[in-house]
């Protein structure tokens, strides 16, 4: 089969233009705590979500609203859980890491790696429940050195459980360079438990379509699980207000506040030897570059990638836009309305 590109574009921006949603009302002070956005990952995961079926169970991490827009859950409970209203997905308890729905079968838990287990146990009860239906997991690549992960890896394998263990790797783990703090590759790491690890250009919607739709067939045919290595960036950082972005984006603003302490510590008498504090405020700086490096280029955008694809139609592009904004636009006035209600 082929991947409808205009079905996948569709997902994508749904999801891109909720979150957008999401970061006005977290920065008007409406969401309260941090905001972990999934923008830049669509293309990873409408490539694969766009081809579950019912009775697939999804297990999410922290940046679980994507899969959930492009499942099709009701976004007004999205929104309402986000906003901490009655009506929301968990009764506005959880808040945007606890997103749940049983009728999905899906779960996020901002425990990082927790998506491993949640996923082998959903792939377990579909495997005695619903033979063909398969678990889905999420991850960071920061998760790859969560031993409950790694355990999670090893019994689906050893059960030969149908769980496509999809790895995002944006390359970070908060401010901590993911290379910098793991023994070995990932793709190592997925062989040593006997799993065929797949590398997957996560900008490229069909390239991840296709690979997907590999892996999900043999998972559904009895033929075990699968890991996905796919690349991609997270274009708001870690979460909304990530000092590393700020730090380039508004330098003025970010830096000043942080001179006077940082003066201070370098002209102290104890502590660390100068040449030290010199070193390591510069290994900061660089961290600075590195990150401005990975969110500056153009080309880290998959939803321009892969409207790209679908130019040669304006009028139809246009329209699909357009759809995609009234629906948003009402979800939010809806949720919004709710909350203005419930005070
Ligand atoms: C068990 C656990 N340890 C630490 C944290 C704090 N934490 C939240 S997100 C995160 C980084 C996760 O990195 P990665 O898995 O690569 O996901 P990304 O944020 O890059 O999508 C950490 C360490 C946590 N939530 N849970
Ligand atoms: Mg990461």
């Amino acid at each position: 089969m082929e991947p409808d590109v205009w079905e996948l574009y569709r997902q994508m921006l749904r999801s891109r233009l909720l979150e957008t949603a999401v970061a006005r009302l977290w920065q008007a002070g409406d969401i309260s705590g941090e905001m972990h956005l999934g923008t830049g990952e669509e293309a990873a995961v409408a490539g694969v979500v766009c081809q579950l079926t019912d009775g697939d169970a999804l297990a999410l991490d922290h940046r679980g609203t994507p899969p959930l827009v492009m499942r099709g859950l009701n976004l007004v409970a999205l929104l309402r859980e986000m906003l901490g209203l009655p009506g929301g997905l968990g009764g506005g308890q959880g808040g945007h890491m606890h997103l749940f729905s049983q009728e999905h079968l899906a779960a996020s838990s901002g425990i990082v790696g927790a998506a491993g287990p949640m996923a082998v146990g959903f792939a377990l009860a579909n495997r005695q429940l619903r033979p063909g239906k398969i678990a889905v997991a999420f991850f960071g690549e920061g998760a790859m050195n969560q031993g409950m992960l790694l355990e999670s890896l090893n019994l689906a394998v050893v059960w030969q459980l149908p769980v496509v263990f999809v790895c995002k790797d944006n390359g970070w783990a908060i401010a901590t360079e993911s290379a910098l703090v793991r023994g070995g590759t990932l793709a190592d790491r997925a062989k040593g438990f006997g799993l065929a690890p797949i590398a997957v250009d996560g900008w490229d919607v069909t390239a991840v379509w296709f690979v997907a739709q590999d892996v999900i067939a043999r998972a559904r045919l009895g033929e075990g699980p699968a890991f996905l290595h796919v690349h991609c960036a997270h274009l708001e950082g870690h979460f909304l207000g990530d000092p590393l972005l700020q730090m380039w984006r508004r330098p003025a603003q970010a830096m000043l506040p942080a001179a006077g302490p940082l003066a201070r510590a370098l002209l102290q008498g104890d502590g660390a030897p100068l040449r030290e504090r010199l070193t390591n405020l510069k290994w900061v700086l660089s961290l600075v570059r590195k990150s401005q490096k990975d969110h500056q280029n153009p080309c880290t955008d998959p939803l321009t990638c892969t409207r790209a694809l679908l130019l040669a139609d304006e009028p139809r592009l246009q329209r699909l836009e357009e759809a995609v904004c009234r629906e948003i636009e009402l979800a939010v006035d809806t949720a919004v309305a709710s909350q203005a209600g419930s005070e």
